[in-house]
């Protein structure tokens, strides 16, 4: 018997006002590391330090959207988006942390703003994309309850300027990245290896969103605002029989050490002996990180399979590869189920009342063929994971999952991480020696859905 083919998707199957959506990071895309006035961040400490990054990339240039973002919209206008979820880099507000605004820096944000609205496009700001003031870091960084404060300063200052054009605030991004590779795995900036800073890290961070909510909604003058949270997830399942407890404490670590706090006002208890020694708790934190939020974007990318420790002292664990399944350039097993899974267990298991998919893509090798005198990426797998995880997001909101967008990450290839330029996740690939911008095949496709029945 021959497989049933799968019916193709069409916007009409999604609510009618979906936010249909790219996203992007400031460290990631913007270059011009020192215009306007904005000061060094721990990213460009980290990526300057000889052997952090691959090829020992930097940020200094990426994909120079600063000077180029009408360039970027009018591509988003061009693909049909009609929703953009961008970070603000603080080190371009407020360059010295706290204190004094840099209206420069601002104005970066303003113009950007006023082009996606220009051409329908909503914007979504992240305040936190993991590019702290250096000068914060000085201090102590996310270990030091003071950041906390000034990322409400911050939050305050910003949507002050910006409330009145802003469509969604995020305040923070993948916090768990931030603190736990940060902080205890050095591999992101600022680079430690403790876990003593990596519990206060992550403390601290979700307190400074709980500071900033308040901010946030009293600033935010759109009648439709939304203020929120960006959590990154990845779908664990025991990699043997016996795993099941391991499975289970790996899930409370990598999925539930920011989503118990924020969404239950409380700490996974298989993780307070691990916690406890370290948390600097004082009364009333959990009350301000659990202030009701208006929705949770969730990032998602893969599934894991434990099997064993790696090492118990930084909470890692060994995972197997599943056989049969296709991986992605960053070894990611690629498992759209895994995206169904969690959302419906967000709106089982926590009430949550609005999901955003604020990431969800895949970094294959792509390579730039000449056809007919033009410049084609033909991404079939790109295209493949994209069908598959939006088939998976449909079926959730099939099922009663208060699902509101779908952000792809992301827009262009850009600096990923540690890794540098080498992993592209753009459905736009950028050929960075001369800044051009070439539609990836899974942007077509993307706007083939997007005008398939508008
Ligand atoms: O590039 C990152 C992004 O900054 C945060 N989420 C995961 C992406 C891919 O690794």
């Amino acid at each position: 018997m021959s497989a049933e083919p799968k019916p193709e998707l069409a916007r009409s199957d999604f609510p009618a006002d979906f936010a249909w959506g790219v996203a992007t990071a400031s460290y990631q895309i913007e270059g011009a590391v020192n215009e306007d006035g904005r000061s060094p961040s721990i990213w460009d400490t980290f990526s300057h330090t000889p052997g952090k990054v691959d090829n020992d990339d930097t940020g200094d240039v990426a994909c120079d959207h600063y000077h180029r973002y009408k360039e970027d919209v009018g591509l988003m206008s061009q693909l049909g988006l009609n929703s953009y979820r961008f970070s603000i880099a603080w080190p371009r507000i407020v360059p010295e942390g706290k204190g004094e605004i840099n209206l420069k820096g601002v104005d970066f944000y303003a113009r950007l703003v006023d082009e996606l609205l220009e051409k329908n496009i909503q914007p979504y700001a992240t305040l936190y994309h993991w590019d702290l003031p250096q000068v914060l870091e000085d201090k102590g960084g996310w270990s030091n309850r003071d950041t906390a404060l000034y990322f409400q300063e911050y939050a305050d200052k910003i949507s002050r300027l910006l409330g009145d054009r802003v469509k969604g605030w995020i305040t923070l991004n993948e916090p768990w990245v931030a603190s736990i590779l940060g902080y205890l795995q050095g591999v992101h900036a600022p680079g430690l290896h403790s876990m003593e800073k990596a519990v206060r890290a992550t403390h601290h961070m979700l307190l400074a969103h709980g500071l900033a909510v308040p901010a946030l909604r009293r600033n935010a003058l759109r009648s439709d605002a939304e203020v929120g949270v960006t959590l990154s997830f990845n779908y664990i399942e025991p990699g043997r029989p016996g795993a099941e407890q391991l499975a289970q404490l790996k899930d409370a670590w990598d999925n539930r050490l920011f989503l118990d706090p924020l969404f239950k006002g409380a700490y996974p208890t298989e993780l307070y002996p691990i916690l406890s020694q370290y948390l600097p708790l004082e009364r009333e934190d959990m009350e301000i990180i659990s202030t009701p939020v208006d929705f949770m974007g969730v990032n998602y990318y893969f599934r894991t399979l434990p099997v064993e420790w790696a090492d118990q002292a930084t909470m890692s664990f060994k995972d197997r590869p599943n056989e049969g399944s296709e991986y992605t350039a960053m070894g990611w097993e690629i498992y759209p189920e895994g995206l169904y899974q969690l959302l419906t267990r967000f709106h089982r298991d926590y009430g949550i009342k609005k999901l955003y998919i604020t990431e969800n893509g895949s970094a294959f090798q792509d390579s730039v063929v000449e056809e007919d005198g033009n410049n084609f990426v033909h991404d079939a797998g790109r295209k493949k994971y994209l069908q598959e995880h939006f088939g998976a997001a449909l079926r959730a909101y099939r099922d009663g999952v208060p699902l509101a967008g779908y952000f792809v990450w992301s827009l262009l290839d850009n600096f990923e991480w540690g890794y540098g330029y080498d992993k592209r996740f753009g459905i736009v690939y950028v050929d960075y020696p001369t800044q051009k911008r070439i539609i990836k095949d899974s942007a077509y496709w993307y706007e083939s859905l997007l005008k398939s029945n508008a």
